[in-house]
């Protein structure tokens, strides 16, 4: 079957703010931004220094025997270590310490401090290395939402998924590759929530993902030092090419009530989308009442209703 080819984004250099919002950010696409000042971590984030300044503060890792980690399946466990600890441990490809094998793999994605009510801001989780990063000023600052600790061990692949806030994704240190797909290729993409069931992007089993081959796949390597910019609900999936430390931050392109208040991540659907899907739940209940040939029926007419109504039209 013929895949689709891939896009590389667009890459732009030294922007300032204005050129950001005036050009880029209204078209709503993932581009890479190089050459904008991101602070002293690209030189000082050294395994030694993070390992050093980072001290015994317990973090919460992901803990894999595979480098695909799998959320749906779930082929990982959580594991707690010393923040120290587990850098080194995530820098290295064989280890004399470990929990389930030793070439497992590591991913930490810093949490606030109770994962539950507080979201990740290095500011208040790591504030040694807050002073290190310079997070480009292009939104306002009540539009901030949170920043997040971004560290894998080499090869290590996260599943493809949507977040629901803009992000931008600051390589710190090392390489990373990143696969994105739109919106509007959802249907292609066999989701379970915000995530993806297929889990291997460069060779998917398209016998049971057919529809996969359609979707668009757009593609980045990112340096130390580039900003990628992801658009809320475009979907990404990463893969990290040796040992490399990011931080992005997610911020607020709606009014703030649009939120689920509850949301600590940065991944819960709107409220209003939330309550729609809940309706369209029951609405699919309420369809289990009529014998299949008027259920089929209805739901086709349903479906063109939802297309002529909540399709937009400038939506390339
Ligand atoms: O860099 C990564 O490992 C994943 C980044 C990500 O999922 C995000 O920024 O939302």
């Amino acid at each position: 079957m013929e895949t689709k080819q891939k896009i590389y984004l667009a890459e732009y250099s030294d922007v300032d703010k204005h050129r950001f919002l005036q050009d880029i950010y209204p078209m709503r696409k993932p581009v890479v931004l190089k050459g904008l000042n991101v602070g002293d971590c690209t030189h000082k984030w050294t395994i030694d220094y993070l390992s050093k300044t980072g001290g015994q503060k317990e973090v919460k890792i992901h803990v894999s025997e595979v480098s695909q980690m799998d959320f749906i399946r779930k082929n990982y466990v959580y594991r707690t270590l010393p923040f120290d600890k587990f850098v080194l441990r995530a820098a290295e490809d064989k280890h004399r310490e470990f929990f389930v094998s030793e070439h497992e793999k590591y991913y930490l994605r810093s949490l606030g401090e109770d994962p539950r009510k507080d979201i990740a801001d290095i500011h208040k989780q790591f504030p040694d290395f807050a002073g290190d990063i310079q997070i480009p000023q292009f939104f306002e600052k009540d539009q901030f939402f949170s920043s997040v600790f971004r560290i894998s061990s080499p090869g290590l692949q996260l599943w493809t998924h949507y977040d629901v806030m803009d992000n931008f994704l600051i390589q710190v240190t090392g390489k990373k590759r990143v696969v994105l797909y739109s919106p509007r290729d959802a249907p292609y993409l066999y989701l379970s929530g915000d995530k993806s069931e297929v889990l291997d992007v460069d060779a998917p089993d398209l016998i049971k993902y057919p529809l996969f081959s359609q979707a668009r796949r757009y593609e980045c390597y990112l340096e130390a030092g580039d900003i990628l910019f992801i658009p809320a609900l475009w979907f990404h999936n990463t893969v990290a090419d040796g040992f490399g430390v990011g931080v992005n931050v997610f911020w607020k392109h709606l009014p703030s009530d649009c939120y689920d208040k509850t949301d600590t991540y940065g991944n819960k659907d709107p409220s209003a989308a939330a309550r729609a899907i809940q309706i369209l739940d029951r609405a699919l209940k309420t369809l289990e009442e009529l014998p299949e040939e008027y259920r089929d029926f209805y739901a086709r007419r349903m479906v063109l209703r939802i297309q002529a109504k909540a399709y937009s039209a400038n939506y390339e």
